[in-house]
């Protein structure tokens, strides 16, 4: 019985309260009725627009709760999918669930996420336009575990031949290995992505996945050189040094101990109980194959990898004039053997700066500190764009090509956004700085992508649309990025200037431009005075997620981001063919200033916005119940504070403006028709008025429901529950009298 209540909640429209249950024929009927009510009680609504008390922040956050207490961790705010991290495994996500969702209407069936991605399909499917699953949420909060399952459904449901098999594999596969050298663990989550993900999934005319295309966003380089307490480097490190074997160890020259290694060292976290870097090894050199790497090219990527450890143990000593020499020769025969260039051009380009005075070129020596820069410097550098050479190299194998027609261009595309999540830590740097600007700028698209859509539906069927008030964080954004006086321009003006700036310089033309911003907080106070609790080194940026104390160290040097030309002269020699690719002979040539990381970073951000802006949305709103990364954990405080900046109440209320719920006439009609003699079983005339007479069958006042172009739209919740009631009714009394039938035949 239990199962029936649960399947009735769940599989049905939710939320109704006990004393609306009025059309109770016969006692059998009151008792499954009641019942199916208590335990509505106890696992909440599954779509939040039909919360009887819908601005109530406290009774959005008792519908999470109970539901996340039954694992339920998926609910509807309209066609937006809310998700709580469960941090276990849940039999969810079998074939069998897959099958469930599998071309069944999105209210049919319990919120999932694949009841999701099975309507964006259906929708390019049938629609041909291009869809996104844009999916949000702060560090920790379950991103990239949706898009790998909602890459998981379509790999299972979608329809395969011998090609389109291969190419699920790979756009599969193309997930261990980007983790592996992209995510690292930080102290807000174990498997955090550490670069921005946008993900194409093409498909062909008859809906097959037949290629992808990923683009990846600013990768948090500073990790190579240096982690925070309790932070590791990227996965990779790990997963060479625990699950190579003996003799690629041996000839990569490392230790079967990430402790030997100072660019492993700095966080003291080399294991992590969640994490098996044995296991993962495994997972990874099998994926590389099957992406299509072939055993060379494996070995000279492995050969950066250990190159990039080798590089940290380089030690620098200083002669008495200050010039430093290198005192670890054996770091130096493995660079130049794993990187494939003389070691004495590296050992001089590492210790020596080159300069042209007069017209001449010249050798200038570098002290330890700028021997140690550089050094850290040729690491980030070759370990960036390796990883951007390694995204470059997936893109080639999901390459798609119509052998038949010989075009590249795909039926339609669905894309998967999985981008870092909004972060605040003791210590926030310029990563922090952009990745917490991209997640306003994704804001930013939901504000107006759910705004304007909702408006466009309102207009489009002819109803008079509400406005809603919500706070807009466009000013956030232009804060950051306005051209002459936003944040990235200042910052950008200061790298170019030449003489004497510094992150401090650039700190105070900060305070001077846009000191007076509402968003934007220093030690500074308007009357001259200091603010005590923020530090001279730090600004303060009110997002619309939570205040960030930026700490400007580095910045420079970080948006620079430049290498020693006599470095890059050296790497360009290299004889590793992945080396050659990354650093471009031509680049020693061009002249011109290279963009620096913010403004790139910006652009990039633009256009993936544009890209967005072009398809047709759909919203998965991530929320972490806790900091402990527990399961069974529901932290209220957290996730109130994620409900009011995911402005999840706002979108609630938009949803809410005019009408509760809409339903396609067909749909309405399809469900309903049981309740009234005239459209059952089958209405014969246009859909408008069959729903038309339905609705008046059954009782509907004028101010109840408007009759839009293709669909209705009912105002309250109660209207709704109180048909849903009826049909049951009507199901019970239907098998009743089937069984009597039985009985009578039998
Ligand atoms: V970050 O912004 O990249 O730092 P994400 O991507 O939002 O972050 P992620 O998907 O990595 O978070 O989830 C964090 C952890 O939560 C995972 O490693 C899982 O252990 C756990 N998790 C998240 N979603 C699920 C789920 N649907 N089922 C089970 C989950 N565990
Ligand atoms: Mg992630």
């Amino acid at each position: 019985m239990r199962k029936t209540h649960e399947s009735i909640l769940e599989n049905g429209f939710l939320g109704k309260r006990s004393e609306e249950v009025k059309a109770v024929t016969t006692d059998g009927v009151r008792v499954m009725m009641e019942s199916a009510l208590t335990a509505r009680d106890r696992v909440g609504v599954q779509d939040f627009v039909l919360l009887e008390n819908y601005t109530s922040e406290a009774a959005f956050i008792e519908n999470l709760r109970k539901r996340f207490k039954e694992n339920l961790i998926y609910t509807y705010i309209g066609s937006v999918l809310v998700s709580v991290n469960p941090y276990k495994e849940l039999e969810i996500y079998t074939k069998q669930h897959m099958e469930r969702y599998r071309g069944v209407n999105f209210y049919e069936v319990s919120p999932h996420i694949y009841a999701v991605s099975d309507n964006s399909y259906r929708s390019m499917r049938t629609e041909r336009r291009d869809q996104c699953i844009l999916i949000s949420g702060e560090s920790g909060a379950g991103k990239t575990e949706a898009s790998k399952k909602i890459l998981q459904y379509y790999a299972v449901t979608c329809p395969a031949s011998e090609q389109v098999q291969m190419v699920k594999d790979r756009l599969l596969q193309s997930n261990p290995v980007l983790e592996a050298f992209g995510n690292a663990k930080t102290l807000r989550n174990d498997n955090s992505s550490r670069f921005g993900k946008y993900m194409d999934i093409q498909f062909d005319f008859k809906g097959a996945p037949v290629g992808g295309h990923i683009l990846n966003y600013l990768l948090e380089k500073s990790r190579v050189v240096h982690q925070n307490h309790g932070e590791r480097n990227f996965h990779i490190f790990y997963q060479l040094i625990e699950g190579g074997d003996e003799d690629l160890l041996r000839r990569l020259g490392l230790e079967r101990n990430p402790q030997q290694y100072q660019y492993l060292v700095k966080g003291n976290c080399p294991k992590v109980s969640s994490i098996n870097d044995r296991n993962d090894w495994k997972v990874v050199r099998k994926a590389l194959t099957v992406i299509g790497f072939s055993d060379e090219e494996v070995e000279e990527l492995l050969n950066i990898i250990a190159s990039v450890l080798h590089m940290g143990n380089v030690q620098f000593a200083a002669e008495e004039s200050g010039n430093s020499f290198i005192t670890t020769e054996t770091q130096i025969k493995y660079l130049a053997k794993l990187l494939g260039v003389e070691g004495s051009a590296l050992k001089e380009a590492l210790t020596h700066k080159k300069i042209i005075a007069k017209g001449e070129e010249l050798m200038s020596p570098l002290n330890l500190e700028q021997a140690a820069y550089a050094r850290d410097a040729l690491a980030k550098a070759v370990y960036g764009r390796t990883f951007t050479w390694l995204v470059n190299k997936i893109n080639l194998s999901l390459a798609f090509k119509d052998e038949v027609y010989h075009t590249s261009r795909s039926a339609a595309v669905i894309g998967l956004l999985d981008i870092y999540g909004f972060e605040v830590f003791q210590h926030n740097s310029f990563e922090q700085f952009c990745i917490n600007y991209c997640n306003e700028k994704l804001q930013q698209l939901f504000i107006e992508l759910t705004l304007k859509s909702e408006q466009e539906e309102y207009e489009s069927e002819g109803i008079t649309w509400e406005p809603v008030q919500y706070f807009n964080n466009k000013i956030i954004c232009d804060l950051v990025e306005e051209k002459f006086k936003g944040i990235i321009s200042i910052l950008d003006e200061e790298c170019l200037r030449p003489g004497d700036a510094s992150d401090l310089t650039f700190l105070e033309k900060l305070e001077s431009t846009v000191g007076g911003h509402p968003h934007f907080v220093t030690h500074k106070l308007a009357d001259g005075k200091t603010r005590k609790v923020m530090s001279r080194e730090e600004f303060r940026l009110l997002h619309y997620a939570g205040e960030v104390n930026y700490n400007v160290n580095g910045f420079l040097d970080k948006n620079n981001d430049l290498l020693f030309r006599n470095l890059k002269e050296v790497i360009c020699q290299s004889e590793n063919n992945i080396l050659t690719q990354c650093f471009d002979r031509e680049e020693l040539t061009d002249k011109k200033r290279p963009e620096t990381a913010a403004t790139q970073f910006k652009n990039s951000l633009a256009k993936l916005m544009e890209i967005l802006m072009s398809k047709e949305p759909s919203y998965i709103r991530c929320i972490k119940p806790n900091d402990a990364k527990q399961s069974g954990r529901f932290d209220e405080v957290l996730i109130r504070h994620q409900v009011k900046y995911l402005g999840l109440m706002e979108n609630l209320r938009v949803r809410r403006a005019g009408f509760a719920y809409r339903r396609r006439y067909e749909a309405f009609l399809q469900r309903y028709k049981p309740l009234c003699p005239e459209t059952w079983p089958n209405w014969p005339g246009r859909l408008a008025d069959g729903v038309s007479t339905l609705v008046k069958h059954l009782g509907y006042k004028p101010e109840e429901y408007k009759l839009g172009r293709s669909k209705i739209f009912i105002r309250f919740p109660k209207t709704l529950f109180a048909t849903e009631d009826a049909l049951e009714v009507r199901k019970h009394s239907i098998a009743t009298t089937l069984q009597a039938c039985w009985r009578g035949y039998s």
